[in-house]
């Protein structure tokens, strides 16, 4: 697992967890507190473990693992990527099973401009995840096709790490620049709830003044909505172990599964 750094992951390890214990598996799991490095370091453990028989992995980011997929290959443990897609490899690993990020971005982009239609200035800033993540990047991709369509400029866009910490400070010191701001777009809910700290700090009204849409739809976000300081939460989807175990079983039944199986969400507003 790529760590715990918010309410969308703490659902995503208890799906995993749960359903294990429900289905009987045995499951061996790895925290890689958010590290690349250790998180290569886990997998290569799962390579040598001869308990383990499949691994399952949400990639931090989508390059470094060339070699391990390689290695794992070799060892003949079939490999199962959950939540997050990597780049190149798809000879390497059973399937993905995760969101089309990009659609997410899309659907935040087209919320944005429909909060926006009346306004005559369009400036917003996103707070980027982790940047070399799937979900940052393909959102961030997503987010422009539709966006610039309606006239929205992003003025700003920096990493915030997926966390609110972050989140609220890098939106303090966008604000400290300029108070030209009309939406800003998280690419999570927790760095969506930091920005909405700051606005509050500076004085000015969130979701009203500048209007805020965020992905994940965490029960935090339907929170934010219902206080009336979120604008819209585009869901992805975290409970993906069932998915998950089924493509592990059918690997090592030597089955053929498609490169990628995505999975279901939709979105909610206030
Ligand atoms: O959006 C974010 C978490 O990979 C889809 O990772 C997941 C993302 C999710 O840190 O909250």
């Amino acid at each position: 697992q790529t760590g715990s750094e918010g309410g969308w992951r703490a659902a995503n390890t208890a799906s995993f967890k749960e359903t294990a214990e429900q289905l009987g598996l045995t499951l061996k799991f790895y925290d890689s507190q958010n590290d690349l490095a250790k998180q290569v370091a886990g997998f290569q453990q799962f390579i040598q473990d001869p308990e383990v028989d499949v691994i399952v992995m949400s990639p931090l980011e989508v390059t470094g693992w060339d070699q391990v997929l390689k290695d794992a290959q070799a060892a003949g443990k079939p490999v199962i990527l959950s939540d997050r897609r990597i780049d190149g490899n798809e000879d390497k690993y059973v399937t993905f099973i995760g969101a089309d990020f990009v659609e997410e971005g899309r659907k935040a982009g087209l919320a944005m401009c429909e909060l926006l239609k009346d306004s005559p200035s369009k400036n917003v800033w996103e707070l980027v995840g982790n940047v070399g993540a799937a979900p940052a990047i393909d959102r961030g991709t997503g987010f422009r096709e539709t966006a610039e369509k309606c006239g929205i400029t992003i003025t700003n866009s920096q990493t915030a790490n997926w966390s609110i910490k972050e989140g609220k400070e890098v939106t303090e010191a966008w604000l400290k620049q300029s108070k030209d701001v009309q939406g800003i777009f998280g690419q999570n809910d927790e760095m969506a709830f930091g920005a909405i700290e700051a606005l509050k700090e500076a004085g000015l009204v969130p979701a009203q003044d500048v209007k805020l849409i965020s992905v994940d739809a965490t029960s935090c976000a339907f929170q934010a909505m219902l206080d009336g300081t979120l604008n819209g939460a585009i869901e992805c989807n975290p409970l993906l172990a069932p998915q998950v175990y089924e493509a592990a079983k059918a690997a090592l039944n030597g089955e053929t599964l498609p490169k990628w199986i995505p999975s279901q969400e939709s979105e909610f507003y206030m």
